[in-house]
């Protein structure tokens, strides 16, 4: 129970949802375990089969930050990749067909070397929180404004440099993309695409998120618990189902296959980050939005240079969710990527947790 849990405000169920084939709640085995508190049977098998909960989505909001959250209970689950390739079945509708390079490329991705989501194992975590949006730019601005006055830095990471300045990176250089002219056809920036208070905050650092989260009383999600809000039990490829279908998350690859007309436009409306909440056809099992695509989101977990090992100092961390400028496969909700702590980029935000 957090330190914070007193005050958070009265939970709201909004409803309830039943998973197809749902039997009663198995929160089976696997002890508890650090650093992201879940603890993995690897075998080396693909994971046994889980029980589905009844899914009963239930939301609160945080005291500090006012984000609204969602409730996902003590569980196990099947983490990471089966052996099965990922679905990528047409759509049957019109204008929602994968066009045979997407689907060539993302197959690529998905069984290439990056693939490092297999095999499947069974892991435990348990009852948390997590921001149902990606946190905004005008949250994030509360934060700075507050770290920037009070110069206390206590609750960041022990890590990051002395006085270190949260700014997003493209709050300071507008429009770094247009230094290259092959991008300045067609980047379609404007001075708030990167600003605008109900778009994810991009161009943060693992530091600078980890800092958001200790300023709003949460923490950044383990890559456990960000996956089990994605797929929730019955092991999904992407937080709407297991079949693709475009128009249900901001991501990128949709000019492929286009002719050149449309170059800089997208099926979805937007080549970058957008307005969190925008989607909500694509929410997850338990009401969480845009996980897959718009930011790309930092998760708490060190990379470990091989599986087991300890992170080294300043190992690169882990990013979920893929986002607007990626195709179908690095969306799935088993996708991983990682960086080091000090990375930023355009397409790369955070959401918070909280223990429950
Ligand atoms: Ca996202």
């Amino acid at each position: 129970m957090s330190r914070d849990s007193q005050a958070w405000s009265s939970i709201v169920a909004i409803a309830a949802l039943t998973a197809a084939g749902a039997v009663a709640c198995g929160a089976r085995g696997g002890a508890d375990a650090g650093p992201a508190r879940a603890s993995a049977s690897a075998s080396g098998r693909a994971a046994p089969p889980v029980a589905r909960p009844t899914i009963t989505v239930v939301e609160i909001r945080s005291p500090v930050d006012d984000a609204p959250m969602v409730v996902v209970p003590e569980s196990t689950f099947a983490f990471g990749a089966g052996d099965a390739p990922p679905d990528l079945a047409p759509a049957p509708s019109a204008g929602k067909v994968l066009h045979p390079p997407d689907v060539l490329a993302a197959r690529a991705r998905a069984d290439g070397p990056g693939a490092s989501d297999r095999p499947a194992r069974t892991v435990h975590v348990r009852a948390f929180a997590l921001d149902r949006y990606e946190v905004t730019n005008a949250r994030y601005r509360r934060f700075l404004e507050a770290i920037s006055a009070s110069h206390d830095h206590s609750r960041c990471h022990p890590d990051e440099p002395r006085d270190k300045d949260h700014t997003p990176r493209y709050w300071r250089e507008f429009n770094p993309l247009l230094r290259d002219p092959a991008y300045a056809n067609t980047a379609n920036f404007s001075a708030t695409t990167f600003t605008a208070d109900d778009a994810p905050v991009v161009g943060v650092d693992w530091y600078d998120a980890t800092a958001y989260a200790a300023w709003a009383g949460k923490r950044l999600p383990s890559e456990a618990e960000w996956e089990l809000a994605a797929r929730g039990y019955d092991g999904r490829t992407w937080p709407w189902g297991s079949q693709w279908q475009w128009g249900l998350a901001n991501l990128g690859g949709e000019k492929l296959g286009q002719d050149v007309r449309s170059r800089g436009k997208e099926k979805d409306g937007f080549i970058y980050p957008t307005r969190v909440g925008s989607f909500p056809g694509g929410r997850s099992p338990f009401g969480a939005d845009d996980l897959a695509g718009n930011a790309a989101e930092w998760c708490a977990d060190a990379i470990a240079p091989v599986p087991g090992a300890t992170p080294a100092r300043g190992a690169d961390r882990a990013i979920r969710g893929g986002s607007s400028q990626n195709l179908p496969s690095g969306v799935r909700t088993t996708a991983r990527a990682h960086q080091e702590p000090e990375f930023r980029t355009f397409t790369l935000g955070f959401r918070c947790a909280n223990d429950k």
